[in-house]
């Protein structure tokens, strides 16, 4: 009705403009040119108010949409033809590595693309890190530059027998020498064969052998589960079958379980109950056979006599349902309540100022924190040479091992004993999306790896640096009279910086932050996420964990697909190369115990019970091994005897590990490739040898390891006033449970390792900060008469902006995740 009438208005304006010109006199006769110059202008004016209007308009937007804010401090990228001391290999580095030993004839190497188990080939090749000394006699300037070299590691099936070979090549890039190098600490050598990890090669024949294996059970795996292996098409009816380790149960054996999945999205949540042992020991795959094969909890030697028996129908079938809408309890499509959200986008980091870091190359400098960040293939990230204040702290801190060992009752959860080094936590680093693994506000930075392959690979954003605020005051005190009246007040917030990659194994992800505080406090953390490793369950795991799943129309009593969640224990070993002003340091615990003793205030009638502290130093390996002991509280102190603070106290960073989990799988023998449970923190003297307290090789033959980490403490070494290294372990125990479904979340599951100053300073660094706040009584004066007076309350930001930021802070959009890594060169 109402837009009636005003189209009735509007008719009738134009009927009135429609008739003016006519009712005009036109008694004025206008020149054809006067007529052409007032139409010009016109046309000019009409151009200029249009422009006018434009800039305007313009003038507005601007004035009322805030820019970008600055990027801040610098980013140069990576320098891919000026690599650093502590820089990885390049691209380039790698072709020249691989060309130059192809073209060793004495070597007799195949190329990747054409190897075969039963050949010799590059496997891997990774930065050789120079020598501590040389680094530290080159800082010096008593030494030139360490030249670049590439340990590379040959699979030499073709050698009788067959062996593993790590060559030191170098210098880069303009090549001259391979050496075929034994680390002393090795207590296997030759390397042996059988514990060399799986590759992308032996991995493709045995998805062939696996192929043709499994070909008697067409008809089983279609009846059973109404899946193929052969010839299926992905996420519709395929089963894949995944392997796991340890391969065997004995040292030399390479006997391999692997899993049957239903493929589909979160896989690790549908075995099948299916699992077949392969013996691919022999570099021949001819030679290769099936030793056992589990079904519906039934074990089986021969695959013709499962097939055989199934066929007959003289053994247990099974016929798990599993209907599509049901299998997407394992998706991570959204469900649950919906009414309990709020559908509104979550808060996000804005740096008004742009980065307060800045980055040049893999060199990092943060508010006094200067290091390098390198990334291993085998290892992951790791942080070298770290000074603060322009103080040196430590020279190295680094990831060694993740390891997960599971109980249960199936053939493959029982011997189920998960080394991360050997499956490769570098090349496990994937690439992190910005605005959920990182802030989008961070530097991302890419990692090149050079295994199981012919060429470079690009892992694309694998590793970002992002300023964090963690919404907490780092130091705040409210003063205040008795009776709450104000007095003054100081604050700063609790800013730090993160250096983060996310290690993506078999079904779990691992997201490792070396994390850099205000106050000189150095933070270790993984966050536990991604999927459990499930278990097919006939109730027979069930005393191992719990039920995770069971399809919709399935029934206690009948046979059905469901999901048990066995018990493992999650350890993470770090290595910590603290040098505290210097290499030559000390180990000491300070004991608390209780004394009673009689009160001098009190006319010596009454006793008083309090804490107090013995310092104990710690003279030599054997003494500074730290088993979980509840009953022992202590402090961990690394101090350098030759430097005070300005109290003539020893200067020192403490260890604090807040994520003990105490072994008690130190008797099992698969385990003794992670002897460094044992301990929860252990000390050495720092060997160049002594490099890594794993290696890739633990999982291959965790019964009889290359290394054996509690060997490092055997020659028990005198630790007083040398360089020592600090080996931390921290662990979770992981009873899988149903909000693990889809995924284990991280809140609860994050396993930190503190590196704080201890009497290293005069002070708390942070005051540094500009950024902080004081809030003081302008008149200097209390005046109680002044009752609620607010006017004269000083507040002091030291200098920094303070106030809402008046910029848009740039950030790296999701749509730049790719995903796939990729070959380059
Ligand atoms: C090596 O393995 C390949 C592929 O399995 C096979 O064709 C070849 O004959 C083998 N060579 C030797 C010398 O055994
Ligand atoms: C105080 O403690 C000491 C030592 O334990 C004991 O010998 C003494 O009797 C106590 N004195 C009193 C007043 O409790
Ligand atoms: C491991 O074996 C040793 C020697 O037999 C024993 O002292 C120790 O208690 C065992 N550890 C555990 C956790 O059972
Ligand atoms: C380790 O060495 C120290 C000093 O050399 C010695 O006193 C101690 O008994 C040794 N410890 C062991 C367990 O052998
Ligand atoms: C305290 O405040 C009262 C009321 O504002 C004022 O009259 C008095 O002079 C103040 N005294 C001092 C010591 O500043
Ligand atoms: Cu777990």
């Amino acid at each position: 009705m109402q837009k009636e009438i005003d189209e009735g208005i509007m008719e009738e304006k134009v009927s009135v403009l429609a008739e003016r010109p006519r009712r005009r006199p036109s008694a004025v006769v206008v020149s054809r040119r006067a007529w052409l110059a007032v139409r010009i202008v016109a046309v000019v004016a009409s151009v200029l108010l249009l422009l006018l209007a434009v800039a305007l308009t313009a003038l507005v937007v601007i004035k009322t949409t805030p820019p970008y804010c600055s990027d801040g401090l610098g980013n140069s990228g990576r320098d891919l033809a000026n690599p650093g001391l502590f820089n990885d290999l390049t691209p380039s580095e790698m072709v020249k590595v691989r060309d130059y030993l192809l073209s060793q004839p004495r070597l007799g190497l195949t190329p990747y693309d054409q190897a075969s188990v039963n050949s010799s080939y590059i496997y891997m090749m990774t930065l050789m890190v120079p020598l501590k000394t040389s680094v530290l006699m080159y800082q010096v300037g008593q030494d030139r530059k360490p030249q670049r070299a590439a340990k590379v590691i040959i699979y030499r099936g073709d050698s009788f027998p067959p062996k593993v070979e790590e060559y030191l090549v170098g210098p880069l890039p303009n090549i001259k020498y391979h050496r075929m190098v034994t680390s002393p600490v090795y207590r296997r050598v030759p390397i042996p064969f059988s514990s060399r990890p799986v590759d992308a090669i032996e991995r493709a024949e045995i998805k062939a052998y696996l192929s043709i294996a499994t070909e008697p059970l067409h008809n089983l795996f279609r009846e059973s589960y109404g899946l193929k292996y052969n010839n299926c098409t992905p996420s519709i009816d395929c089963l894949i079958f995944e392997d796991f380790a340890p391969r065997g149960t004995e040292s030399g054996e390479r006997l391999t379980w692997f899993w049957a999945y239903r493929d589909t999205e979160g896989y690790y949540l549908h075995p099948l109950g299916f699992a077949i042992q392969i013996d691919h020991l022999s570099v021949d795959p001819s030679e290769w056979m099936v030793t056992r094969v589990v079904y519906n909890g039934q074990l089986f030697y021969e695959v013709e006599d499962l097939a055989e028996r199934y066929a007959d129908g003289t053994i247990r079938k099974i016929k798990p349902v599993m209907d599509n809408v049901d299998a997407q309890f394992s998706t991570y499509k959204r469900r649950g309540h919906h009414t309990f959200d709020t559908p509104l986008r979550g808060p996000r980091l804005i740096e008004p100022d742009g980065h307060r870091y800045s980055i040049n190359d893999q060199y990092v400098t943060y508010f006094g924190w200067s290091f390098n960040f390198h990334m291993r293939t085998d290892m992951g990230l790791q942080i070298v040479d770290v000074y603060f204040q322009s103080e040196k702290v430590a020279y190295e801190i680094s990831l060694q091992d993740i390891t997960a060992f599971y109980s249960g009752y199936s053939p493959e959860t029982s011997w189920l004993g998960l080394y991360g080094v050997s499956w490769l936590l570098g090349a496990s680093s994937y690439e992190l999306v910005p605005g959920v693994d990182c802030s989008a506000t961070a530097s991302f930075f890419n990692a090149y790896h050079f295994v199981n392959t012919d060429t470079p690979v690009l892992y694309k954003n694998s590793i970002c640096i992002f300023e964090q605020n963690s919404g907490l005051p780092l130091r705040r005190h409210h003063a205040n009279k008795r009776g709450g009246k104000f007095d003054s007040y100081g604050g700063l917030v609790s800013t730090s910086l993160v250096v983060r990659t996310a290690i993506s194994l078999w079904s779990c992800d691992y997201i490792v932050d070396y994390i850099f505080h205000l106050d000189g406090t150095i933070e270790l953390k993984i966050a536990l996420t991604g999927y459990v490793q499930a278990s097919y369950d006939l109730g027979t795991n069930r005393p191992y964990g719990n039920r995770l799943h069971e399809s919709a129309n399935g029934n206690l009593h009948q046979l059905h697909e469901s999901a048990n969640g066995n018990l493992h224990q999650h350890l993470f070993h770090w290595k910590i190369d603290l040098d505290i002003e210097s290499p030559i340091n000390r180990y000491q615990t300070l004991d608390f115990k209780t004394e009673t003793k009689i009160s001098f205030w009190y006319e010596g009638s009454i006793n008083k019970t309090q804490l107090k502290f013995d310092s104990s130093i710690k003279h030599d390996e054997k003494s500074a091994k730290v088993p979980f002991n509840f009953d022992r509280p202590q402090h961990h102190i690394i101090y350098n005897n030759r430097a005070y603070n300005r109290y003539g106290t020893y200067r020192a960073y403490r260890i604090i590990n807040e994520a003990k989990s105490k072994f008690l799988l130190e008797n099992a023998t698969v385990t003794r490739a992670a002897s460094w449970a044992r301990y929860q923190m252990a000390v050495t003297k720092y060997k160049d040898t002594e490099d890594s307290s794993s290696s890739i090789y633990a999982q291959g033959d965790p019964y009889d390891p290359v290394v054996d980490f509690s060997r490092f403490l055997e020659d028990n070494d005198t630790i007083v006033d040398t360089d020592l290294i600090v080996w931390v372990t921290s662990g979770v125990y992981h009873v899988p449970h149903a909000e693990d479904v889809p995924s284990t979340s991280t809140a609860a599951n994050q396993c930190r390792i503190f590196l704080t100053p201890y009497n290293f300073l005069n002070h708390c660094p942070s005051m540094a900060v500009s950024d902080a706040l004081r809030v003081k009584r302008g008149d200097g004066v209390e005046n109680d008469s002044k009752e609620g007076s607010k006017s004269n309350l000083v507040f002091e930001t030291f200098g920094t902006e303070s106030g809402e930021p008046k910029c848009y802070q740039k950030e790296t959009s999701i749509k730049t995740f790719k995903g796939d890594i990729e070959k380059v060169l």
